[in-house]
């Protein structure tokens, strides 16, 4: 099994075979985690789509159980789409979920646990009232573009409210319902927001962060106020990533005004720069933190999928949280998948020279975790920047491979012992209108001899200032997946990767520099990953 299959991961979540990708109304019900996630029990490409289900006390480590919401009556016999849990107070958990009727519309629908003292929550039922929410002659609702209803969130006037995803021509929008009982919903006046020429809003996400210190602790859903501010996702249809603005939500107008996201009418902050789409968010009661889960899509062809089985990952959860600029989120694997940490290799201080290529011996290079940081200060050396590129198609020009002055310095993970295979992720720092610009990579382009992949070179503008504050990279390796985070989460990048020489024992881990410039590597941590019981 290990042997011909050396694209499964070791940690990262996925069912023993087939398609899988949106995870679905994760919550925490009695202590246990659960999560659901749009299944193909059919094939490794999709469709025949069903919300399979898994539990889990630690997030990490997840319990197969049978398929929780399946097509059985007209409101979702074509189909059992996204859509979120919503904890009722006294407890009791609730889901929404698009159905596909007969008609092949796109429907909201009621799902409730059979038996709320089985802490499994095997069993759930559907309403006999459904659909809920449906497109009709009057709404104007697109029959087509109506799905994912979020977590929905409850008002002081006793009204719940929940957001779709939609959009009406190329009007991108997140439509508004009202209720009290949570069968009976009505459509707002105006959709929470709506944004011209952005196209189909996948899979939208709406929840408070706290805006004071303790930046790092998460809140209800359903709770509002001066300290907090709000985050709208959408996984746009068109580019395939999730996008957020963070503003200022008034529920008493059910007004949300987005301060930062928005730039020249485009979206611009992403929760990652590579491949990560259709995730979702919850508060956890448990550690008060909020929850980020996300799909991670296969880089490899349709009929290589097929040929493996299987297709899709999910990311590690990750804590999410504001800046405290403001400006922006961050986010951190959460810490319980530091238990699979095994075997630390730890480096000394050290000035990484120009050209210089630092194995990391002793860990398990495929299935691995590593924290690197550093130093910089040769600033006169940094590559000048004369006008604005787009970040991605910069990485994409200056690789790994091309030599630059600040940088390229960083990680090369999934290395083949003689080089002839690597992915790698690396920081460069350019000189930009009179400030030091940072930029991070993830380079793909050498990731494999196998080239019927896509190897699309991924990167993004780091807002970090490397003068004053540590410059860091973490990167949680595992077979097929690399998910990278920089400095301190403030940008991530996930890429997937095919090695055909860097697999399992004959893959290697290597920090390096590549530009002109000495830096110093304050810290280089690894670890080797044990297996967790992923299904
Ligand atoms: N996946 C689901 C849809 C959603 C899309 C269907 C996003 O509900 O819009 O499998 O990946």
């Amino acid at each position: 099994e290990y042997s011909n299959q050396p694209y499964r991961t070791a940690y990262h979540f996925q069912p023993p075979k087939n398609w899988i990708n949106d995870p679905n109304g994760p919550m925490r019900y009695k202590g246990l985690y659960h999560l659901f996630y749009q299944y193909n029990p059919k094939g490794a490409v999709w469709g025949n789509i069903v919300w399979a289900h898994s539990v889990s006390k630690d997030l990490i480590n997840w319990t197969p159980l049978d398929h929780a919401i399946f097509p059985s009556q007209p409101s979702d016999i074509n189909g059992c789409w996204s859509g979120s849990a919503t904890i009722l107070p006294g407890g009791k958990p609730v889901i929404l979920y698009t159905g596909i009727d007969p008609m092949k519309n796109q429907v909201q629908n009621l799902a409730y646990p059979k038996n709320m003292s089985d802490p499994l929550l095997r069993e759930w039922v559907k309403s006999p009232k459904n659909p809920l929410m449906a497109p009709t002659i009057a709404n104007k609702i697109n029959s087509s573009s109506f799905r994912d209803p979020t977590t929905a969130w409850l008002g002081k006037d006793g009204y719940w409210r929940v957001i779709i995803g939609s959009k009406r021509n190329t009007r991108g929008m997140a439509i508004l319902y009202k209720s009290k009982d949570f069968v009976n919903w009505v459509q707002a006046k105006h959709p929470l927001l709506a944004a011209q020429g952005s196209g189909m809003w996948e899979c939208p996400d709406f929840y408070p962060v706290l805006n004071k210190t303790p930046f790092a602790i998460g809140v209800d859903t359903s709770v509002n106020g001066d300290d907090v501010m709000h985050v709208l996702k959408v996984s746009l249809d068109d580019t395939k990533h999730d996008h957020y603005l963070i503003g200022r939500y008034n529920i008493a107008k059910d007004i949300f005004v987005p301060y930062n996201g928005f730039e020249d009418n485009q979206f611009v902050l992403r929760y990652d720069y590579g491949k990560y789409y259709a995730s979702k968010t919850i508060f956890d009661d448990g550690k008060n933190r909020r929850i980020l889960f996300g799909w991670v899509n296969e880089s490899s062809s349709v009929a290589d999928d097929i040929n493996k089985g299987w297709s899709g990952i999910h990311a590690i959860p990750r804590a999410i949280w504001l800046h405290k600029s403001g400006k922006q989120l961050v986010q951190w694997p959460i810490q319980e998948i530091e238990s699979l940490r095994v075997n630390p290799v730890n480096f000394p201080t050290k000035v990484l020279k120009e050209g210089e290529l630092l194995q990391v011996p002793g860990v398990t290079a495929a299935q691995a975790d590593v924290e690197i940081s550093f130093d910089v200060n040769e600033f006169e050396k940094a590559e000048v920047l004369k006008s604005w590129t787009n970040p991605q198609i910069l990485c994409g020009k200056k690789g790994a491979a091309v030599k630059g002055g600040l940088g390229p310095f960083g990680l090369l993970v999934f290395a083949s012992e003689g080089l002839e295979e690597y992915t790698a992720v690396f920081f460069r720092i350019f000189r930009y209108q009179h400030k030091n610009l940072v930029l991070m990579c993830s380079d793909q382009s050498r990731s494999s001899l196998y080239k019927d992949n896509d190897m699309t070179t991924y990167g993004t503008f780091v807002d970090v200032d490397p003068l004053h504050e540590k410059l860091s990279l973490r990167s949680l390796i595992d077979h097929s997946v690399v998910e990278s985070f920089g400095a301190e989460g403030r940008a991530c990048i996930t890429s997937r990767v095919y090695p055909t020489l860097a697999i399992n024992d004959k893959a290697q881990l290597y920090a390096f520099n590549n530009g002109t410039a000495n830096v110093k590597m304050t810290q280089l941590s690894a670890w080797s990953m044990k297996k967790a019981k992923i299904n």
